[in-house]
């Protein structure tokens, strides 16, 4: 080892040891962990100790006849035992008193509705409120698509000097209230609130809002964009959870670069060490290789909140690759709903250097009525000021609630309860009298298995390599012609390729039969990728039209509840079609016993949400509605972990280009029950 080399490893040595010796970033001044209900004290999956409270320390000023502690009736598995074993019913206003320092806190609620000593929690209806401000009204726990299981809620409230953190719950009348535990953690007074002027987003624009600390805040949506979830543990000393972003993104062709890790994170006063974990911005979401397709596209998450509330908006950005070395290499606009919140956005130019963290503050007011119900996030490259690069990316953002004028941050219930409301939500299914908004897509796709499946199944797939995604950025960073459509959203496979990878459409390679084909399985890329090859039919006029229609659509759809098209190929008269392989194979196997295991309640449950959000993502590509026509057990595919992809996209058709046109023609395949596919292809804006 050369003396260089020996100091530059001592120096990275070094780097690692301090970076690991300030890994929490912040030390809390207050962390409260209440395990409501519990008897002793416990301790959670993550390793922190929960205090049990028999004592009242907490709570001594209320009626003891106020509430009483009890156990879940039965607990789903998926559910952690600490702290949502225990709960506290309670009968009448209650109020917890937290002795605190002063400053802003995170308070966290958490809520798993279930029977409770015989009481379902589903009945229940409660209001919450932090000193002064109003958190939940009249609030259902069961009504919140969260409650498939448990849910934490966060907020972030100011406690003034001198003050205690009250938190107090009041049944509505004839009800209960229940928590099952609640977390207290102090962050840096300026993290959130730093009583600075903050961008207002408004088609006049220019306005600037002062958020303070005498505003509370409810964190919507904290995501890790591109990359994976964070922990609470893995946070920077706060117990922040960091989600993925798939869910909300809505065309997600959009290339992710991950396992820039090795990359020196430089912090910085304006962005110190406690606002993300490093995995934020080492990981990010940016736009495909091709400058013309980037022009012509934005990269969109779309969220769903509640209307008449101002939200903040933090965009967190860090430049780490390689090729972006100076300024204006990539420059992009944001919009938040329609409206520009900041023109030639240069994160290279912003932040000095590359490696050197950012973040951006908006603040949106939304208004009444249904579109006031979305956030809309639009990343779009800047044409005017020519960067060498038409690209944009994101790596982290962060969507919290402010409260309103009067200090409420209480929103309406998710779901409406009562009976009321369905036809109105679900106007093409006149027949429906379902009370619940979940039990019409359940019976939907039970139902679906008394249709006898035509089209074929085909399988698990595994995600595509990251090497794959690694090669591709550094390809389009390294070549600036622009091609005229990107081939990397559907690969050509040769049939020599296709051969290679099922010994010669070996019969054990075969894992269905249809009446279009042969589904085969292959292996690719030197055993390392698995996938699923759909070899149509040669003499099926039929085929030829469904073959065109697969690849035009589904190489332009990527979406975590759809089947991916891998590549086609169309050597020798053939018509092969790639996908990713799924492991669990049809829904419709499970369903009428073809697999010898059933699936839970919440399984099935989880199988049509995810169902309905790849019909939603279909329907709801403004550009161009598509109608599957098609919706089964059988044309619905499960992965590994039994997350729900809708497959089978020949029979597909593209819809009206706005949605205000509802009436298209979706004439729906001839033995198709027409009830089941409309509950299935109505509206599905309150499932999102
Ligand atoms: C947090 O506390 C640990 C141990 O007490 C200390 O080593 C570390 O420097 C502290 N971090 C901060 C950001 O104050
Ligand atoms: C439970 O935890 C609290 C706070 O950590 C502690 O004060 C108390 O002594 C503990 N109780 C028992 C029985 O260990
Ligand atoms: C609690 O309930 C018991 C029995 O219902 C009653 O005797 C007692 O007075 C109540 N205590 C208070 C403080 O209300
Ligand atoms: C609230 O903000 C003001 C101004 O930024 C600051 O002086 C004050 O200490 C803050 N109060 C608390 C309790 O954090
Ligand atoms: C709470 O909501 C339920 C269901 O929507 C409703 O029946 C009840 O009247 C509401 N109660 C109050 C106090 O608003
Ligand atoms: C919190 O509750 C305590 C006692 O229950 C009371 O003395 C105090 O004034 C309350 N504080 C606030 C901010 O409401
Ligand atoms: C990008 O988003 C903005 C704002 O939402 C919109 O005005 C524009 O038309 C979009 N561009 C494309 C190409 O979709
Ligand atoms: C939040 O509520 C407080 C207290 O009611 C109020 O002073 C503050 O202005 C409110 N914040 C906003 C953004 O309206
Ligand atoms: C990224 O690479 C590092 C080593 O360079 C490895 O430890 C880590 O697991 C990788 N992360 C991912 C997400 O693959």
């Amino acid at each position: 080892m050369n003396p260089l080399s020996l100091i530059t490893f001592l120096i990275s040595l070094l780097h690692v040891l301090l970076s690991s010796a300030t890994a929490a970033g912040y030390n809390a001044t207050d962390i409260i962990l209440l395990d409501c209900g519990a008897t002793s004290n416990t301790t959670s999956q993550d390793g922190r100790n929960w205090e049990a409270d028999p004592h009242s320390k907490y709570s001594r000023f209320n009626n003891p006849n106020a509430s009483f502690s009890s156990d879940a009736t039965r607990q789903d598995p998926s559910v952690l035992r600490v702290p949502f074993l225990s709960a506290l019913i309670i009968r009448s206003k209650f109020t917890f008193s937290f002795p605190v320092f002063s400053g802003p806190k995170f308070l966290r609620l958490y809520f798993y509705p279930e029977t409770y000593s015989g009481l379902d929690a589903a009945t229940f209806f409660f209001s919450v409120t932090a000193n002064h401000y109003n958190l939940l009204n009249n609030f259902s726990a069961s009504s919140t698509i969260s409650a498939l299981g448990s849910f934490i809620k966060e907020y972030v409230v100011t406690v003034w000097d001198g003050q205690m953190l009250n938190v107090t719950f009041t049944p509505s009348p004839d009800s209960f209230a229940f928590i099952n535990a609640i977390e207290i953690v102090s962050m840096p007074s300026v993290l959130y609130l730093r009583g600075s002027e903050i961008p207002l987003v408004l088609a006049e624009g220019g306005r600037l809002f002062t958020l303070d600390n005498t505003t509370a805040l409810e964190t919507m949506y904290r995501l890790n964009i591109g990359g994976k979830r964070i922990e609470n543990k893995d946070d920077t000393g706060m117990y922040r959870t960091w989600s993925q972003d798939e869910d909300y993104l809505v065309a997600s062709k959009w290339v992710t670069v991950y396992n820039l890790s090795d990359s020196p994170i430089k912090y910085t006063p304006d962005t110190p060490e406690y606002t993300a974990p490093k995995d934020v911005y080492t990981t990010l979401r940016i736009m495909s290789s091709d400058p013309w397709l980037n022009g012509k596209s934005n990269m969109t998450w779309i969220f769903t909140v509640d209307a008449e509330f101002p939200y903040l908006v933090r965009l967190h950005f860090c430049e780490l690759l390689d090729s972006i070395t100076g300024p204006n290499q990539i420059v992009f606009n944001i919009f938040i709903n329609n409206q520009p919140a900041a023109k030639q956005v240069d994160v290279f130019d912003m932040a000095g250097d590359s490696g050197i963290p950012i973040h951006k503050d908006y603040i949106v007011l939304t208004g009444k009525g249904a579109k006031a119900k979305e956030l809309r996030l639009d990343l779009h490259p800047d044409q005017s000021s020519k960067p060498q690069y038409l690209n944009a990316f994101l790596n982290g953002l962060e969507i919290f609630k402010l409260n309103g004028t009067a200090g409420s941050l209480a929103g309406p219930n998710s779901y409406p309860v009562s009976s009321s409301q369905p036809r109105e939500l679900l106007p093409e299914s006149p027949k429906s009298h379902e009370k619940s908004m979940i039990l019409p897509i359940v019976g939907a796709i039970l139902g679906g298995f008394a249709l006898f499946s035509l089209l074929l199944s085909f399988f698990i797939l595994q995600r595509r390599k990251l090497k794959d995604s690694l090669s591709f950025t550094s390809k389009f960073f390294a070549t600036r012609t622009s091609s005229s459509l990107p081939s990397d959203l559907c690969r050509y496979f040769s049939i020599a390729e296709i051969k290679a990878a099922t010994q010669d459409f070996e019969d054990t390679f075969l894992i269905g039969r249809g009446g279009f084909g042969n589904v085969y399985k292959g292996i690719i890329n030197d055993g390392t990728a698995t996938i699923a090859i759909k070899r149509l039919n040669p003499s099926s006029r039929q085929g030829v039209r469904e073959f065109c229609t697969e690849i035009a659509m589904l190489s332009n759809l990527r979406h975590r509840h759809l089947v991916s098209l891998i590549g086609y190929c169309d050597d020798h008269g053939e018509m092969i079609l790639v996908y990713d392989y799924m492991a669990r194979g049809t829904l419709r196997d499970y369903l009428d016993g073809t697999k010898n295991l059933s699936l839970s309640w919440k399984q099935r449950l989880e199988i049509c949400i995810g169902a309905a959000r790849g019909l939603h993502y279909l329907h709801g590509e403004a550009k161009h509605v598509i109608i599957h026509r098609d919706v089964k057990s059988s044309n619905i595919l499960l992965d590994e972990n039994f997350i729900a992809k809708v497959s089978d996209f020949g029979l597909s058709k593209l819809g009206p280009t706005t949605t205000s046109e509802t009436h298209v023609s979706t004439m729906v395949k001839a033995e198709a029950s027409q009830d089941n596919l409309q509950v299935l292809h109505g509206n599905f804006d309150y499932l999102r």
